[in-house]
């Protein structure tokens, strides 16, 4: 690895997370946009009123990159993968991801992290199990809802870890308690403003939040979850991944090998560690 990828590497380690510039050209951030209106479209009002911190939320498949080719091209797209590989990860795979629209006038994302592994001694490590792959589809600042992290706190307790709901609970989606710690600003976080087609990588265990959308304009991320090193994660670990993104597989008939080349495939018989929302052992 040359000294510019293993600095960002190191940076990714100790931050959890990392931000590379201009990765989708403006065609493909067309496209994708184009291709979320429709979706978003015909989506049923009701979601979006009980979402109303997070955004929509809808779901991302390889059932849907076997329907959709800007959505195929998008996951299998070569700068994504160049990215991934700048950072050390040469084999990575693909999970599932969402279209995460939050509307005009919308109130502040929750804290929260996406860790699920607790229970996995790996998650205390600074080997990733799963990443974000963050993709805003408009430029971003704090008035329209940009990303907030609190850099290095996928690897040490912060005190919000004591302080937030593990679950994503109907409470914090409908903001029915704005003073809700979950809300709150915190002295050790930072905003990550985007321009569309940047992208923002981030270990899934991350505490993360995000500026409520105050323009009229609504804000799109796609949030990609990808598992840059399975390949070289322990049986169990690849087993309990496996078990976990089994959802979405193509209908029979015609594949891309770029996006089977992505797939989890786990074929061996090591027993999956029971899931756990809780960074139990964080110190
Ligand atoms: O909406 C955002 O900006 C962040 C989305 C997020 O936190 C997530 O996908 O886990």
């Amino acid at each position: 690895m040359n000294q510019e990828n293993s600095t960002k590497r190191k940076q990714f380690e100790r931050d959890g997370f990392c931000v590379f510039e201009k990765i989708l050209d403006p065609k493909m951030v067309d496209d994708l946009n184009e291709l979320c209106d429709g979706i978003l479209k015909v989506q049923d009002p009701e979601h979006l009123k009980l979402h109303r911190t997070t955004g929509s939320m809808v779901l991302i498949d390889y059932e849907m990159a076997y329907q959709n080719s800007v959505m195929s091209d998008f996951i299998t797209n070569h700068a994504i993968l160049r990215a991934l590989g700048q950072l050390g990860f040469d084999d990575p795979k693909f999970g599932h991801g969402r279209i995460i629209t939050k509307p005009p006038k919308s109130p502040p994302l929750f804290w929260h992290e996406d860790g699920r592994f607790w229970n996995d001694p790996v998650s205390y490590t600074t080997q990733p199990i799963q990443v974000f792959l963050m993709f805003y589809l408009v430029d971003t600042t704090s008035q329209n809802g940009c990303l907030r992290v609190i850099p290095g706190s996928h690897l040490k307790r912060h005190f919000l870890h004591d302080k937030i709901s593990e679950h994503h609970t109907n409470e914090l989606r409908t903001y029915a308690n704005p003073d809700d710690p979950a809300f709150s600003q915190v002295e050790d976080e930072i905003d990550l403003p985007v321009k569309a087609g940047d992208l923002v990588i981030g270990y899934g265990s991350l505490l993360h939040a995000a500026h409520a959308n105050q323009s009229d304009v609504r804000r799109t991320v796609l949030t990609m979850w990808y598992y840059p090193d399975y390949v070289n994660l322990p049986e169990r670990t690849q087993a309990t991944v496996s078990k976990l993104e089994k959802r979405g597989r193509p209908p029979s008939g015609r594949l891309i090998p770029e996006l089977e080349a992505l797939k989890i495939e786990y074929k061996g018989d090591a027993k999956p560690i029971e899931i756990e929302w809780v960074p139990k052992n964080l110190k």
